[in-house]
């Protein structure tokens, strides 16, 4: 196992002395982001603090749809005159949190995460890449205050460990720690197979469809190590961000044999692509690394980034920075 750093104690006495806390998570949430802020939200209404739950959004995909209505998208003058602490979850720079970044200048900032790459923000910092999840870095906080797990609390904290190592797939050997995590949870009451039915079940047809489109369209560079798809704007406005199954893509391309890279570029708008980045088990290439490089971010296995480019651009420059790591 590899030993989590102990929760530190200005974190605990920030949200122990603050009458009232802000919690916000990174714009286009997932599960790790918006599991961590209802566990956050859930130790601080042990203490009777009083919570708010910010989030940039969107919601569009269709596991986090339901829970939109639980955040807000702005704080409310008489929130903010409580002056509460700030606490972002699962975030490496500022910018992942706009518009709220200026809203709260001059708050007390905690973040608590779990990348690698990023900025030193914040005045009390919680960050340990190894965790899986950040929900893994909460549920040592919740032990250190002494709240008790409930069973909803319990799910939130598998759900987000499962989310982020694709249902434990992405963990190699070594790492106990999180498994004794697991027994744990299970004993609270988390069912692993209701995490899976809600990550990978409940699928539309039409989602199958685009999976399919996907997969035939996929072009292969560099020998096979390179595979590269796209989705082109006429498809993004015709199937939308709900129809959306990315971790299924990305599984099914970086199944096959000698590929390390997978590469998932969707124009978004006349000029906006976005790339999403995916490196096999056994490659050495950090794709985290490459994603920073042009302005987004990630973990060495997964990145992603936004470019101003239209599609057939785009592609040809990240591949084109790709053949450095994987051109003959
Ligand atoms: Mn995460």
């Amino acid at each position: 196992m590899i030993p989590t750093p102990p929760v530190p104690d200005a974190l605990i006495e920030a949200m122990l002395s603050h009458e009232a806390s802000i919690i916000i998570g990174h714009k286009n949430p997932d599960a790790d982001c918006l599991n961590s802020q209802y566990l956050v939200q859930s130790i601080l209404h042990y203490f009777h603090k009083k919570t708010l739950l910010l989030s940039p959004g969107p919601f569009e995909r269709q596991e986090i749809k339901q829970f939109e209505h639980h955040f807000s998208t702005a704080i409310p003058d008489s929130f903010l005159k409580l002056q509460p602490l700030v606490i972002i979850v699962d975030c490496s720079t500022p910018d992942r949190i706009e518009p709220f970044n200026e809203v709260i200048e001059g708050l007390t900032v905690a973040v608590i995460d779990h990348h690698a790459a990023g900025t030193d923000f914040g005045d009390i910092r919680y960050v340990f890449p190894k965790a899986f999840s950040v929900t893994f870095l909460i549920y040592h906080i919740m032990k250190k205050m002494k709240v008790p797990l409930n069973a909803v609390d319990a799910q939130r904290v598998l759900f987000g460990l499962a989310a982020d190592t694709g249902f434990f797939r992405h963990i190699n050997e070594g790492r106990s720690e999180v498994f004794s995590m697991v027994a744990e949870l299970a004993e609270a009451g988390a069912s692993p197979r209701d995490i899976y039915q809600t990550m990978y079940g409940d699928r539309s047809y039409q989602s199958r469809k685009l999976l399919g489109l996907l997969l035939t369209r996929t072009e292969s560079n560099y020998d096979g190590r390179l595979l590269v798809t796209w989705e082109t704007l006429e498809e993004n406005d015709l199937y939308g961000e709900a129809e959306r199954d990315s971790d299924s893509l990305y599984a099914q391309l970086l199944a096959v044999k000698g590929c390390e890279v997978v590469l998932y570029f969707r124009q978004e708008a006349h000029l906006r692509c976005t790339v999403g980045f995916r490196a096999g088990a056994n490659s050495s290439i950090d794709v985290g690394l490459i994603a920073s490089g042009l302005g987004g971010g990630g973990h060495k296995k997964a990145s992603g980034t936004a470019l101003a480019m239209e599609l057939g651009k785009a592609m040809t420059t990240v591949i084109g920075i790709l053949a450095f790591y994987l051109g003959s």
